[in-house]
């Protein structure tokens, strides 16, 4: 397979390099563990994206999740043109936002009272905090693997087994902050138990991806969301349903309707902003009536609910509250996709397996059943490098890591899915 012109995205990254940490503005774009430059991309339009030296790939990240109707939607585009033409940003209420706060609680009745912020660990981080407040305790429990967001409380990594207070996992996080962040194990309901039992009502809340994407895509097992609400209520806590990933994404309503819970808290992000920076946090009316200015837990924003933003994510969930069968296509799409490699694999005699959860998923290099965190570490990394790269020389581009999740958007077409099938197989070859 020929090699890649990637000259003037090289060119663009040495001089990054010395302006922005790593050349870049978000870690998992410098493509370290794919073990090659980062493509810089000049445009994107649909399923496709372009760099800057006039390569073309199907694009699977779309933004790390936000653009589930593809690059510039045209209902996205004009809303943008439209709004901008009567300025940017006011730095006071507008109708936009109270429109976006009542299509989120017709697509998630969860979200009685929602609050918008700037991305998602701003909404991951204010739900922690209001949480805190409302029980009145300080410790969370998260999950090894899961991601919410660089707020301190979350870059904890589990002491020695699931069960010890968490360690900071990045220098700048100060100890005593991490040791009230608890880690517990995906997919296993007695590792939160035990938590609770040694941590008698000190727990305000537990946190939790509902389908993971952040360890690459690892679904729920029957009975374990359900079972968190439980646990959690039975000792006095809230269950925060992280759905900056999954809100609507693997349904109209989120992982909350597929999986049919109602968390006390929700939080949002990527989608709800149609590509703009956005995130959003809501849930229990008695809950957020703690947040100011209705309540002491403060929390602010000078571009919260900003009106560009709100009118990008306002055309973006109008169509996914309204357009019908969206859903079932994405999921054709991905099921498409899901049959298609695993039939690479078996005729390549390969046992890598495939995570799929709606439009999102993920191809682990590895043997094993990925449930959790442990079995999705047993991945081979640079088996999953090779592929990366394989997959690009063949326009397609996937997400530069084996921990993350793949998404599909409402632009690609069956064409675009048998290609990617194709490239798969012989990328797998590449790779053996
Ligand atoms: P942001 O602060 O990046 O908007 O959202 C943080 C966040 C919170 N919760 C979940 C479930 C998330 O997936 C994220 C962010 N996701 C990553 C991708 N795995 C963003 C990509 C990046 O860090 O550049």
């Amino acid at each position: 397979m020929k090699e890649l012109n990637t000259k003037k995205s090289s060119k663009l990254f040495n001089e990054a390099k010395t302006l922005m940490p790593g050349g870049v503005n978000s870690p998992v774009r410098a493509f370290k563990s794919v073990k090659r430059d980062p493509l810089f991309i000049s445009r994107a339009k649909g399923q496709y994206i372009y760099d800057v030296d006039g390569n073309r790939f199907i694009d699977y990240v779309g933004s790390w999740g936000p653009m589930i109707l593809g690059h510039a939607h045209p209902a996205v585009v004009s809303a943008l043109k439209k709004t901008v033409a009567g300025g940017t940003s006011f730095g006071a209420p507008t109708p936009y936002e109270v429109e976006m706060a009542k299509l989120v609680r017709k697509m998630m009745p969860s979200v009685e009272v929602v609050r918008m912020v700037n991305s998602g660990t701003e909404a991951t981080m204010s739900a922690v905090r209001v949480a805190r407040a409302f029980t009145n305790r300080e410790k969370i429990i998260k999950f090894a693997g899961c991601y919410h967001g660089h707020f301190d409380s979350f870059l904890i990594k589990a002491g020695s087994g699931a069960t010890t207070f968490g360690t900071p996992d990045s220098p700048g996080v100060p100890k005593d902050l991490a040791a009230k962040t608890l880690v517990a194990e995906f997919n296993d309901l007695d590792s939160v138990k035990k938590l609770f039992d040694d941590n008698r009502n000190e727990i305000a809340a537990i946190i939790v991806e509902p389908v993971v994407g952040n360890m690459g895509v690892v679904n729920p097992r029957g009975g374990f969301l359900p079972g968190l609400l439980d646990v959690a209520h039975a000792n006095g806590a809230l269950l925060i349903l992280d759905e900056v990933m999954t809100g609507f994404r693997i349904s109209r309503g989120g992982a909350q309707e597929a999986f049919g819970i109602r968390p006390d808290l929700t939080t949002f992000g990527k989608i709800i902003g149609g590509g703009l920076p956005v995130g959003a946090y809501g849930g229990r009316r008695e809950i957020m009536k703690s947040v100011s200015p209705d309540g002491p837990v403060y929390q602010a924003g000078t571009l919260s609910g900003n009106p560009l933003a709100m009118a990008a994510g306002l055309a973006q969930l109008r169509i996914l509250d309204k357009q019908k069968n969206i859903y079932k296509r994405l999921e054709r799409l991905g099921k498409l996709l899901e049959v298609g490699i695993n039939r690479n694999l078996v005729k390549l005699g390969l046992n890598y397996r495939l995570n799929r959860a709606g439009s999102m998923f993920t191809l682990f290099f590895t043997a094993e059943a990925v449930r959790d965190f442990r079995t999705a570490l047993t991945s081979d990394t640079n088996k999953f490098a090779v592929y990366f790269q394989e997959m690009l020389k063949r326009g397609i581009y996937l997400p530069p890591s084996q921990f993350e999740a793949a998404f599909i958007s409402t632009a690609h077409t069956e064409e675009d899915i048998e290609k990617t099938i194709d490239a798969n197989y012989h990328s797998l070859m590449a790779v053996g």
